[in-house]
């Protein structure tokens, strides 16, 4: 798992990123040649990589194949794949380890008896996309294909931990706390065995626990709890984080986590029981040449951008974000909002209540909680986003989702954005009201947003729900980088840039808006299936281009948000 930190001293992990052997299955023949027996007639790809950036490619959707041969001292190997968009199926030298379905989330095979020498690993991706597909063919991003993240091998040995969850809750004041590790551990050897598992915090032994495990058994734990008399809280202008190592005899995990606390009270979202206003922007991780495979020197350079736009939330629109990104969140104090991709209505009824679809969603869920737990930036657990939530199939969704995240995600917001405004019928299963709106672009004038806002909190008042703050998810309109009017119409900057200045300033002043998410920090390559709204193949709603050259909107929202963070510290 690509880090922003060192994850292993004792534990052996060869990282298998780089030349790839590749090659398009368009005829879907090769399982049945036994591709991954030996790729031939092949060329080189990199992972990770989309292979859509490579030449000739762009439009390709389908199977590929990937091999890769690597040298090992063999014994019980772990092979790590941090995410494969969007179907993967797995072969260690010509045997099937196993699928995974789902292009944004961490998956692993452990391998037994594996000799000393020599191995292949093959993989197929498929990312073609049917009735049971999450996302569905029509979404508003570019259907890229390929193995996105970075893949792994690590060599395991006697009792392992694969994974750990830190849970805990503070005390009123805040000053103090009790917590427990709840790990996922793997016994590599071919007997039963015992070990001592410690954990320490910045360096002091918070627990100290004997595990027995049957040979080559994989449980999940809970170790002893424990309090911590005095804690140094995680907040945005003090992102304090703790240093967390987990360890046998044979093996080591080391993390991080911090310790804050989330609500909702009286209209406001508060952390750490101070009101926080979202200065937020959604973001897609997509650049130009990458796709998908997010150039880490492009993570840091986004983060400051958005940083030097005043904002204290990011939106990772649509899908879980490279864990290495929310690493970099939790250093500096920026929150997120981590969603699943189950977007819009490419969705029909039908879809959202096939057991299909509503499994691997939840399957997404528990994943996106496996990789992301301990993150102390990440506020919103998203469950999707603009699906019908004016059906029964969506009030469906919306209440096996929401039961999950709230008994599983810790301290979090559980929510979902929708478009659906008074229409809705899922409310009831989101923690504050997110809507995406566009008046001023798809529907109505920039004006409309005064009525639509009080016409909504006379629906949430009526619901019972007075006191729940909205967020604005989504608002915006689209400019295409370079287009500038005097009269500032439409696909102009200056058009852009005002709706953003009307909208952010009206959302500031009132006392049932607890912020904003804009849309979208920069235009990114989009699918298809959204037609002729979609100028140069691309939403162009960025506040940026897609190489990061701002537009009129950024300087706008820039100027916006810093004064609203001025005006808090005054
Ligand atoms: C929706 C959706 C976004 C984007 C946006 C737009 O709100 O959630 O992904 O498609 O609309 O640009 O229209």
């Amino acid at each position: 798992m690509s880090r922003a930190f060192q994850e292993h001293i004792k534990r052996k992990v060869e990282s298998l990123d780089g030349f790839w052997k590749f090659r398009t299955d368009p005829e879907k023949v090769g399982e049945e040649k036994q591709w991954y027996n030996s790729l031939k007639n092949s060329v080189t790809a990199t992972v990770p990589s989309v292979w859509n950036e490579e030449s000739g490619l762009l439009k390709y959707e389908g199977i590929a194949w990937y091999e890769k041969d690597f040298y090992s001292e063999g014994g019980t190997l772990r092979l790590a794949f941090d995410a494969v968009m969007t179907k993967a199926k797995v072969w260690l030298d010509g045997e099937l380890l196993g699928e995974h379905y789902g292009g944004f989330s961490a998956f692993d095979f452990i391998v037994r008896n594996v000799a000393r020498g020599y191995h292949r690993l093959s993989v197929s991706v498929d990312n073609s996309s049917d009735e049971n597909s999450i996302p569905q063919a029509t979404v508003d991003w570019y259907h890229y294909g390929g193995i996105i993240r970075s893949v792994s091998v690590e060599v395991l040995y006697g009792i392992c931990i694969l994974s750990n969850r830190f849970e805990y809750s503070l005390s009123k004041e805040l000053s103090s706390a009790s917590g427990c590790f709840v790990i996922d551990c793997y016994n590599a050897s071919a007997d039963t065995s015992k070990d001592l598992i410690q954990v320490s915090m910045d360096g002091s032994t918070v627990c100290e626990e004997e595990i027995t495990l049957a040979a080559h058994e994989r449980k999940t734990v809970k170790l002893q709890g424990f309090t911590l008399d005095t804690v140094r809280l995680w907040d945005v202008d003090s992102p304090e984080l703790y240093k967390v190592t987990l360890t046998s005899s044979t093996d080591d995990l080391f993390d991080r986590v911090g310790f804050r606390k989330i609500e909702i009270r009286d209209k406001k979202i508060l952390l750490n029981n101070r009101p926080i206003e979202i200065r937020g922007t959604n973001r897609h991780e997509e650049y130009p040449g990458f796709g998908f495979a997010f150039p880490r020197a492009r993570m840091k350079h986004d983060l400051d951008l958005i940083s030097d736009m005043g904002c204290n939330a990011i939106r990772g629109s649509h899908y879980p974000n490279s864990r290495e990104f929310v690493d970099l969140l939790d250093e500096c104090g920026m929150l997120f909002w981590s969603e699943i991709p189950v977007w819009g209505n490419g969705f029909s009824e039908n879809a959202l209540e096939n057991e299909l679809v509503l499994s691997r969603g939840l399957t997404m869920h528990k994943e996106m909680l496996a990789s992301y737990y301990n993150h102390p930036s990440i506020i919103f657990w998203g469950m999707h986003n603009e699906i019908l939530s004016d059906t029964a199939a969506g009030l469906e969704m919306s209440k096996r989702y929401y039961s999950f995240l709230k008994e599983n995600g810790g301290n979090r917001l559980v929510v979902y954005a929708s478009y659906k405004d008074v229409s809705d019928i899922s409310y009831e299963f989101t923690d504050v009201f997110c809507l995406n709106m566009y008046f001023g672009w798809y529907n109505g004038d920039i004006p409309r947003w005064d009525s639509f806002i009080e016409e909504f909190c006379q629906f949430k008042k009526d619901l019972g729900r007075e006191n729940v703050p909205i967020i604005f998810s989504e608002f915006g309109a689209a400019a295409l980088y370079g287009f500038h009017d005097t009269e500032a119409s439409r696909w102009s900057e200056e058009y852009q840039a005002s709706l953003m200045d009307y909208c952010l300033k009206l959302f500031h002043r009132h006392p049932d808006v607890a912020g904003a998410f804009v849309w979208q920090f920069a235009d990114i390559r989009t699918a298809a299936e959204m037609g002729y709204t979609r100028a140069r193949g691309f939403n162009n709603k960025g506040l940026m281009n897609e190489y990061r050259r701002p537009k009129a909107s950024y300087f706008a929202v820039q100027k916006c948000y810093r004064s609203f963070a001025k005006e808090k510290s005054e």
